[in-house]
């Protein structure tokens, strides 16, 4: 695959949807499907801000990051930082393409049970944490609607830009919503977050759990589980373990969108840090460990270059075949699904799966 190729178009269409934003007044690109519907005029929207939830705990920025992971090998960053407006906007992307499969299963999951689901959790406040652009969360609002459940909607991420545009639409599409955008690190703790009075239904989806360690997903858990009490739930999507090749697939697409995203973050490096990487001098790498149960996701450095961090005064020399780790991606079983759950400390009320056994859904109660 010719990265270089896919990689202009890729530029071309996120520069064309950013004019049409412009136009339209909104400040990220998060823009239905038919987006050429959206140069027509429309009504004004509600504009919403984030409330900004400060760290709890101190969480390295950054150059810290940068410091600890990239300066020298074996070389890794943190994921969070692929989510700038252009990578989220990539990451909508990915969603969309054929390879892809999660989202087109745990929507279907969230579609068939999301009623069921709302009935048995009776939610006041549905919190979601990396919501992303809320897009398969409507499954539970629609649910909401069919089963007279009023709820707030609290989604908390650390994409400001694509919070504040996904607001404004699903309040454009569910008028009776309170919605409160909240932009945070959850790796900074949820001490800071404000308190709910009703019965909640924390929600974490699009197995955005099998970014972390297991160590580190367990710690997580029992940290939402935490901050809700007794008659509260929690929502997790999770991947499963499947044929390697359909997961390679999904990981290296045949558009390069992946490949755009992943290598989006070393466009984050250059804007952040005042650094020079070359893009052209990175290619895409992912491929699922099967004896660790991981997607590994690397950027390769195809011939030597040296990279200045201005900003840091600091020089990476780079060697050709040197790899950044940039994200790992964990598939779990179905048995480890839910001992992940109840280790965390909730009761397993409903575990969904779709036939082909691609995805869990799992509701787990708070006793
Ligand atoms: N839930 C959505 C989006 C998943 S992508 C879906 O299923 O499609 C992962 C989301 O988590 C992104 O929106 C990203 O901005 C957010 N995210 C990543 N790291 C984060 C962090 N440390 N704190 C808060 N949000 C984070
Ligand atoms: C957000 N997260 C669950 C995605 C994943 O599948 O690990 C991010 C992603 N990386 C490459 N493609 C999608």
């Amino acid at each position: 695959m010719n990265f270089a190729r896919t990689g202009n178009w890729l530029s071309a269409v996120w520069q064309d949807r950013h004019a049409m934003v412009a136009y339209d007044g909104k400040t990220s690109g998060v823009l239905p499907n038919n987006m050429y519907n959206a140069r027509i005029p429309r009504p004004r929207l509600p504009e919403f801000t984030c409330l900004v939830i400060p760290p709890d705990r101190a969480v390295p920025g950054l150059v810290e990051d940068v410091r600890e992971g990239l300066l020298q090998p074996p070389r890794s960053l943190p994921p969070k930082y692929f989510y700038d407006a252009k990578g989220s906007w990539l990451f909508e992307q990915i969603c969309r393409t054929p390879e892809y499969y999660l989202t087109r299963n745990e929507d279907a999951l969230l579609a068939e049970h999301g009623r069921s689901i709302i009935a048995e959790a009776r939610p006041d406040q549905i919190l979601e944490f990396g919501s992303g652009n809320s897009h398969k969360t409507r499954r539970l609002f629609d649910a909401c609607e069919q089963t007279a459940t009023r709820c707030s909607y609290a989604p908390f991420d650390v994409c400001a830009s694509m919070l504040e545009a996904a607001s404004e639409t699903l309040q454009s599409d569910y008028r009776w919503l309170e919605i409160t955008p909240m932009q945070g690190d959850y790796h900074a703790g949820l001490g800071r977050l404000p308190p709910a009075s009703g019965r909640r239904l924390a929600v974490f989806l699009g197995s955005t759990i099998g970014n972390f360690t297991p160590g580190d997903a367990l710690g997580f858990l029992r940290e939402i589980r935490s901050r809700l009490k007794p008659g509260d739930y929690l929502l997790l999507g999770v991947d499963r373990i499947k044929d390697k090749c359909v997961i390679d697939a999904a990981y290296n697409d045949g558009r390069g969108i992946t490949a755009a995203f992943n290598l989006n973050l070393l466009r984050v490096l250059n804007r952040e840090l005042a650094a020079d990487f070359n893009l052209d001098c990175y290619r895409h790498r992912a491929e699922f460990n099967e004896t660790r149960e991981r997607v590994e996701m690397h950027l390769v450095c195809s011939r030597d270059q040296r990279v200045q961090l201005r900003r840091m005064r600091e020089t990476i020399a780079f060697r050709k075949g040197d790899e950044i780790l940039t994200e790992l991606s964990y598939k779990y079983t179905w048995d480890k699904a839910e001992k992940l759950l109840e280790d965390a400390g909730f009761a397993v009320a409903r575990h969904c799966q779709p036939t082909n056994g691609y995805f869990s859904l799992l509701l787990g109660r708070c006793n």
